[in-house]
């Protein structure tokens, strides 16, 4: 069926807010498109139903964070949303923005019992959970004194919005930094949760301009269709691209073509389940060591490309060695040869005690990845989500490199495959514009609660401070928004909630949510957000390969009880200070959105007019898929890499210096090539006390903690720690038993999944179930959320999260 059949609501209907009116707005919708309603949903609507001419179509995005963005077409009827569907329009094949069963959910989400309603101020002590209503006039009157008294007092270093990601792609998130930046500014983030060992470390060797999110420095998921051989190293798109217009659909169709797929993972994940594609169990955080003695074989077998590695690189072995690193046995041959570093030859019986893989196994790979004649290397960001990550990420990427597999046809860089962007010519559609910030202090974004509780000892050298040699002073205002990282999302809970709940610290807290998550039991004042399919919104594609979009559309319904536009509060704050006009520039949230895309759409001539996208709620450009590095592989002189050596640096100089000259607790390894280091609670780290390790995965039922309350998705998917039979069967624990999961740092109660896909010594739990302990009493987490045993400490120089590195006893609760 196609979009132009159907209703969608127009934007003058809108613009008068009568959700009563809009049954009567719009043309008839067509009666085919009734036919589509689950039986559930007829049932409500009595049964077989005649088809309502008068119901809408309204167009809607989901705006979680899997990055996927999928659009909505709900159906409305009476100003209520009666069911949803997805993206229908395009190429089915390609480019549809089809939502996953989450997406789906999501009336659940919009009209739960759960949802906030009214501002609230906290009566208990911080996340104990005690809240009285009060009016929108006290909430805005606080908060805006609050910010006055805290600016006033420390200055605008001590002023953060926290991290969160539950609306990525919606124009308003940047309206808090907006508002800040005209109140003298604010200390901001560099780095994220998803891929910060990765930022941190990836353009000292491939340069300045890399970014993890781009379709430069990495292939499009359908370059592999021209690969005999995919390596996927902790990369499982059907479980965390699951959109329809995203990789896992283009990898299937990879899988259809018949080049062999190898999965190396802790799990068999649900991308290589059920099919034909090879598992290699490995030990979790071990990476580095694998490919290691993968290197060694290549070498002493003879079956490396020096020809590329001395035309492309810089440290592969002393000939290409920068002049201060001459004549030191430091270059990357050194290590793997045994001839310098720890002085140990890495072949695979080194490696097997190491990763678990037989050196047999490692042996096959190595003549596997010698042998082929187009190879795709591709790494999920599993793997340097560990406190080595910042070695392993750079370590995978040795394998295309050693055998010059880069830029070519069928081949890729070892990162994850390449994301489109958004629409060409379009940096604004995606928010509000924020103004510049006069405060240009950044800190990287693991160590935001850090802040609160010692900012004023965190400096450059031991803390990764931006901008500065140090923080002037600890936050004392945060302003959470459509985040759950106070506590759910970030490491050890236990120690995050010492610090939130010291008053002393941080003096204000403001939180804007849809429901009470375990991080809004922090805040001073709650404030209940209207969801996006209670407004007008505009955003654009999220994680494909084919196509880039824009969706624009809304309201489907009216928020509930005293819900209030983020927009509208920052506004209302604005106005406390007397900078409403500044602010808002005369222009509505609503305003902004036709603002945002009529100034993208003047440079971009493809566009449909602002009257057209209004009728067509979505549109789509096709793009083509890349090779990632395809130009610096064809003229490395012209297209040079803005490293210091213009080459792809292996051994990075500025790596060696920093590793001299940072202050690095005891543990903590900075190295200037990719070498294994254990790291933190990695390999050779368990005790009798903790004997296994603890790795963690991003879950099917949830985008993180999003969708944890959904009963649907938590039945259909269940919250289980994976466990080995060899694991369970010593410690009495069957499939199904619940259990205790101690770490160093807390406790929880969890499921256990008995299964033998996963490799043995490892447990491995996945992230964002809803926290759910008395933290003024035992601290025991009953809703098994894996950040309660985490750690806080980030890893060397990224200073980003090791959320994957943790060890752990278990046992039957
Ligand atoms: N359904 C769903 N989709 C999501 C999200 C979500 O919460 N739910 N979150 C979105 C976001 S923001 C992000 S950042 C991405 C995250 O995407 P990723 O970071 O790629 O996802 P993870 O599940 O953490 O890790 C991928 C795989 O790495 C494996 N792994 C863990 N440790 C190791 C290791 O040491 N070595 C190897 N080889 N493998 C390892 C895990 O078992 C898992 O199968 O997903 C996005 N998509
Ligand atoms: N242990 C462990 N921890 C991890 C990870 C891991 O792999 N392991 N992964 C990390 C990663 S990669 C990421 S990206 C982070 C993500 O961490 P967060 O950014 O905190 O992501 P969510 O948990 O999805 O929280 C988003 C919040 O936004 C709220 N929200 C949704 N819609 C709206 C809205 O319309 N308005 C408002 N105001 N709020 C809304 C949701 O209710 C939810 O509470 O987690 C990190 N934490
Ligand atoms: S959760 Fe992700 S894949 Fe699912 S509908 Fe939402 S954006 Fe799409
Ligand atoms: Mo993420």
């Amino acid at each position: 069926m196609d979009f132009k059949d159907e209703t969608t609501l127009s934007r003058r209907t809108f613009v008068k807010g009568s959700l009563a009116g809009l049954a009567l707005a719009g043309a008839a919708g067509s009666a085919a498109l009734y036919g589509c309603a689950p039986a559930e949903e007829k049932q409500q609507s009595g049964g077989d139903a005649p088809v309502e001419e008068t119901d809408q179509i309204v167009w809607g995005q989901c705006f979680v964070n899997c990055g996927s963005n999928c659009a909505l077409r709900y159906h409305v009827r009476d100003g209520k949303i009666l069911y949803l569907e997805t993206d229908n329009t395009g190429d089915p094949e390609n480019t549809q923005m089809r939502a996953c069963l989450r997406g789906r959910s999501r009336r659940r989400w919009i009209n739960s019992p759960d949802r906030l309603t009214h501002p609230m101020k906290r009566t208990g002590k911080r996340g104990e959970d005690k809240f009285e209503q009060i009016s929108w006039d006290e909430a805005i009157e606080t908060i805006s004194s609050e910010l006055k008294r805290i600016i006033d007092t420390y200055g605008n270093e001590a002023i953060f919005i926290a991290p969160g990601s539950g609306v990525s792609g919606s124009i308003v998130q940047s309206a808090h930094q907006r508002l800040f930046n005209m109140l003298g500014g604010c200390v901001t983030r560099y780095g994220d949760y998803s891929t910060g060992c990765i930022q941190g470390v990836m353009p000292y060797m491939f340069g300045k301009k890399f970014s993890p999110y781009d379709n430069v420095h990495a292939s499009s998921m359908t370059e592999a269709l021209n690969s005999d051989l995919v390596i996927m190293f902790g990369n499982s798109p059907a479980e965390t691209r699951m959109g329809g217009g995203n990789i896992v659909f283009d990898y299937t169709k990879v899988k259809e073509n018949g080049a062999r797929i190898i999965h190396i993972d802790p799990r068999m994940n649900e991308t290589c389940s059920g099919t034909l594609d090879e598992w290699i169990p490995i030990r979790t955080g071990t990476d580095a060591a694998l490919v290691s003695a993968i290197a060694h074989e290549l070498i002493a077998n003879d079956q490396i490309d020096l020809d590329f590695l001395h035309t492309y690189c810089v440290g592969y072995d002393e000939e290409t060695m920068p002049e201060s690193a001459k004549g030191q046995n430091k270059s990357y041959y050194d290590y793997i040869m045994g001839t310098g570093y720890d002085m140990i030859e890495k072949t695979p019986e080194w490696a097997a005690p190491i990763t678990q893989i037989p050196a047999d196994r490692i042996r096959t790979l190595a003549s596997d990845i010698a042998g082929a004649k187009a190879l795709f290397v591709a790494q999920g960001w599993g793997p340097q989500r560990h406190s080595n990550g910042e070695s392993a990420t750079r370590a995978i990427c040795m394998i295309p490199l050693l055998t010059g597999q880069i830029g070519l046809p069928g081949t890729n860089t070892g990162q994850r495959e390449a994301e489109v962007g958004s629409i060409a010519g379009s940096p604004t559609i995606g928010g509000i514009p924020s103004g510049d910030n006069p405060v240009t202090v950044k800190i990287p974004n693991y160590e935001w609660v850090e802040v609160i509780d010692r900012g004023e000892k965190m400096t450059a050298t031991n803390a990764g401070i931006r901008g500065a040699d140090k923080l002037s002073t600890g936050f004392k205002f945060v302003w959470g928004f459509a985040g759950n990282s106070f506590t759910n999302q970030h490491g050890d809970i236990n120690h995050g909630h010492d610090i939130l709940a010291d008053e002393s610290k941080c003096e204000f807290i403001v939180m804007t949510e849809t429901v009470l998550t375990d991080s809004a039991k922090y805040a001073d004042i709650l404030l209940p957000d209207v969801m996006a399919a209670e407004q007008f919104t505009i955003g654009t594609n999220g994680y494909t390969e084919w196509y880039r979009g824009v969706r624009v559309g809304g309201p489907a319904q009216e928020a509930p009880g005293e819900c209030r536009k983020a927009y509208d509060v920052q506004a209302d704050i604005a106005d406390k200070f007397g900078i409403k006009d500044q602010f808002t520039e005369g222009r509505s949230s609503e305003d902004w959105v036709e603002f945002l895309y009529k100034q993208t759409a003047d440079k971009n001539s493809d566009m449909p007019s602002w009257e057209e996208i209004l009728e067509q709620g979505v549109w789509k450009q096709e793009v083509e898929p890349v090779i990632g590095l395809k130009d610096f592989r064809d003229d490395p002189v012209k297209n040079a890499l803005e490293t210091p050596s213009g080459k792809i640096e292996i051994y990075s100089e500025e790596l060696a210096e920093i590793a001299d000259t940072w202050e690095l607790d005891e543990g903590d390894v900075i190295s200037p090539i990719p070498i294994f280091d254990p790291g933190r609670e990695g390999y050779g780290a368990v005790t009798d006390e903790y004997p296994l390790y603890c790795s963690g995965f991003h879950h099917k039922a949830r985008a993180h903690s999003s969708f944890g309350f959904i009963d649907v998705l938590k039945q259909a998917a269940r919250n289980q720690m994976w466990m080995n039979p060899a694991d369970a069967e010593s410690r009495g624990i069957e499939n199904g038993d619940l259990c205790s999961v101690k770490s160093p740092r807390g406790e929880i109660r969890i499921e256990a999944k008995v299964t033998s896909r996963i490799v043995p010594g490892t447990v491995s739990i996945p992230q964002g179930a809803w926290h759910d302990a008395d933290m003024y009493g035992d601290r025991i987490d009953h809703g098994g959320c894996s950040n309660t045993l985490t750690m806080s400490h980030p890893t060397p120089l990224a200073k980003a999260t090791p959320a994957h590195s943790c060890i752990v006893q278990v046992a039957k609760a």
